[in-house]
């Protein structure tokens, strides 16, 4: 997989990422036609007003060092036939999908100019083969405070397998505004659902779990945007008994897991967190 540097840019409407190693040098190509024209300093200049003018549409560009001219095309480069300036050099946007048919695992790779994208496919897709199971194996588990006391409450306790209902089989957060216990598979997964745990003890810190809001996303600067881009679910009030499933609106493509208990001031507790998908 191409490593990509990845620089955000706004525009009025939307924040738009850009792969600046989402485009391949072509030797012998030049643009089918030009869809736009501008100035630009540098090769990644021209990628980003190309991404920004021509939007998802940005197919291959052009740019001449020498004028500093960026062309840009919404059709793929084609055979230069030695047309072309010795000063520009045309690039086309890279298949991801075809270039490294594991990128996205098992989920289904979608390219796209300037990028790709991985998607988990929507609820009614039959043809694909769920396989349903947690993937305990490989995570690691973080949590945004440690509460000590008696026992060491890590973080780790709620991914070691054990629902037992007892004080040493809990992880515990200090007492902040919107406390989160985070999981981390190495590798993404569709993920559909994720089932709690909760303390389950017949204390007035039953309480503490209310408000559950969980995101999944492929990197952990996801889980810290505002709004629905990357929630899976979200439970407002206290769930109903002390071990509940949160189905996602739509599976979900990530690597990272987050339940966050939505408050100005709660601990989060639990036994066991549990995340299905394949
Ligand atoms: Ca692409
Ligand atoms: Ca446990």
């Amino acid at each position: 997989m191409v490593i990509m540097e990845l620089l955000q840019i706004c525009n009025q409407k939307s924040s738009r990422k850009v792969n600046l190693g989402a485009y391949k040098k072509e030797p012998e190509g030049a643009l089918a036609e030009v869809s736009n024209e501008t100035a630009a300093v540098s090769v990644i200049d021209c990628i980003i007003q190309c991404v920004s003018v021509l939007e998802d549409n940005c197919y291959s560009f052009d740019f001449d060092k020498r004028t500093r001219v960026c062309k840009m095309s919404q059709l793929p480069a084609v055979e230069n036939n030695g047309t072309s300036s010795c000063s520009s050099s045309v690039y086309s946007d890279i298949d991801e999908c075809q270039e490294d048919n594991e990128v996205c695992g098992e989920a289904l790779c979608v390219n796209t100019r300037g990028s790709f994208f991985c998607h988990c496919g929507n609820l009614s897709l039959t043809s694909m083969v769920e396989l349903v199971q947690t993937f305990r194996s490989d995570v690691t588990a973080s949590i945004s405070s440690q509460y000590y006391g008696d026992y060491e409450y890590g973080p780790h306790i709620a991914v070691d397998g054990n629902k037992g209902i007892s004080w040493d089989n809990l992880a515990v957060s200090l007492i902040e505004h919107s406390p989160w216990i985070q999981l981390d598979f190495t590798i993404a997964h569709c993920i559909h659902s994720v089932k709690i745990y909760d303390q389950a003890m017949n204390d007035e810190s039953d309480d503490y779990l209310a408000n559950v809001r969980v995101t999944i996303g492929e990197t952990e600067s996801d889980l810290t945007e505002e709004g629905d881009n990357y929630l899976c679910a979200y439970n407002e009030g206290q769930p109903p008994g002390d071990e509940f499933t949160m189905n996602c609106t739509r599976r979900l493509y990530g690597r990272f897991v987050r339940v966050t208990a939505v408050s100005i001031g709660t601990r989060l507790i639990m036994r066991e967190l549990e995340v299905f998908g394949w």
